[in-house]
């Protein structure tokens, strides 16, 4: 996948995309990305970028004319490629939509700056407003971030030969199973014996039970859009009154 982001602060990509799963992905040819400085495509002598609002009020907008150029260098290069504007405005990031947008070859991602971006932009050039979160960051570069990294998770050799995005949380919607590893006890805490058995079938079941417990009790609103059979309908019942978290005995926490 090629993915072109415009922003005023390229430097803030650097290090997130050199590490980890994103750098190999990146060094293995997986994921092609390119920052494109927007102040760039601002052609008079001092370079403005922003501008105060028609109609007054507080702060400053992002002007047109340097955010169409850039856009317009990229789209010479790609009609097709797909443009994101990364604002609190648009519809919920979420697992089901980054699993779309990596069916895409081309992403261009927009990412804005104080106030916003001219209405025009808008009107003129976005595909797709995006919004990772109804809160108000200072920028949409980290928004940029969150999605690249959940997008690239789909793209077929960015995870790990075995591991596919498909088995991860929020797969059916579900919240993750507990997971544990060595020491099988810590704090008196023990590993549930179950994972210990090897009995593959009753890991499953109860990894299955455990998933749809924590969701019910955390993200009832999920389950809600899970598809259950009716065994998984049941195991959630069953699940809400079993508890065998070590924790909750500890202290409650979490389930609110
Ligand atoms: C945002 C979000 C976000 C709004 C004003 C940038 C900021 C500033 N982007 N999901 N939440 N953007 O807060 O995507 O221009």
């Amino acid at each position: 996948m090629r993915i072109d982001i415009l922003t005023l602060f390229p430097n803030m990509f650097s290090s997130p995309l050199r590490e980890s799963i994103l750098g190999r992905a990146v060094e293995k040819g997986l994921l092609l990305i390119q920052t494109i400085n927007i102040r760039d495509f601002a052609l008079d002598k001092h370079q403005v970028v922003d501008d105060a609002p028609y109609g007054g009020g507080q702060g400053m907008v992002m002007k047109v004319e340097p955010i169409a150029r850039a856009i317009e260098s990229v789209k010479a290069q790609n009609p097709s490629a797909r443009i994101i504007y990364l604002t609190p405005q648009g519809k919920p990031f979420d697992q089901d939509l980054a699993r779309r947008l990596s069916g895409q070859s081309h992403l261009i991602l927009l990412c804005g700056r104080y106030e916003g971006v001219d209405e025009r932009v808008r009107e003129l050039f976005i595909d797709e407003e995006i919004s990772i979160g109804d809160y108000v960051l200072t920028g949409g570069e980290l928004a940029a971030m969150v999605l690249i990294d959940a997008v690239s998770r789909f793209i077929p050799g960015v995870l790990g030969s075995d591991r596919s995005a498909e088995e991860d949380s929020f797969f059916n919607s579900l919240l993750e199973y507990p997971q544990y590893t060595r020491p099988v006890e810590f704090k008196g805490c023990r590993v549930p014996e179950v994972l210990l058995s090897g009995n593959h079938s009753a890991i499953s079941l109860w990894r299955k039970r455990e998933a749809i417990r924590r969701t019910s009790l955390r993200r009832p609103d999920l389950l809600a859009k899970a598809s259950l059979t009716e065994e998984e309908k049941s195991l959630s019942e069953e699940a809400l009154n079993s508890n065998d978290d070590c924790g909750m005995r500890m202290k409650d926490k979490n389930e609110f």
